[in-house]
């Protein structure tokens, strides 16, 4: 038998030549809708793969999507098309820009808890991820202005396929 230590840190999961390192989530208040993916996927490969999708097990509706300002407005698209993974580099998804999507929640996500979801690519196929949930607010990078502002766009436009969209009515 083999001694595990305890998971610290959120752990790296690999498949293929993809490594998804650092996947987490924010915790969501009661009642919250959507919740947002994080991590950062590198391509260890010498061909590109396409993240395409995935799944998880407390959302109905999972989506990759981007987000930028525009002077003090967020929008927020779907990439339906996926996202590419070039070969030999990494894609970040993180607060603010690029992240997954998470709608129609089925449950609360509590900090310090982990939420299972999968990640699907093109070419290296499923991956299941433990994401790491950390609090809403905290000390990160890119505060919590932004988390709210997100909140209330995805709000308005749960169902909408296409959130800029609605942004710009
Ligand atoms: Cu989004």
């Amino acid at each position: 038998m083999l001694l595990v230590p305890p998971a610290a840190f959120s752990e790296d999961f690999t498949i293929g030549k993809l490594t998804i390192a650092n996947p987490h989530t924010r915790a969501t208040p009661p009642g919250a809708r959507t919740a947002a993916g994080y991590a950062i996927i590198r391509n260890n490969g010498d061909t590109a793969d396409r993240l395409t999708g995935g799944s998880a097990g407390f959302a109905e509706i999972t989506e990759i999507h981007e987000m930028s300002m525009h002077g003090d407005v967020m929008k927020m698209r779907q990439l339906e098309d996926g996202l590419e993974i070039p070969a030999g580099g990494e894609v970040t998804l993180k607060s603010g820009g690029l992240h997954m999507m998470y709608m129609q929640l089925k449950k609360q996500l509590i900090p310090g808890e982990q939420a299972t979801a999968t990640f699907t690519f093109e070419h290296a196929g499923e991956v299941q991820v433990k994401m790491d949930i950390v609090p809403i607010s905290g000390n990160h990078a890119h505060g919590s202005m932004n988390q709210k502002k997100k909140e209330m766009k995805h709000g308005e436009s749960t169902m909408k396929s296409d959130h800029s969209t609605a942004s710009n009515q």
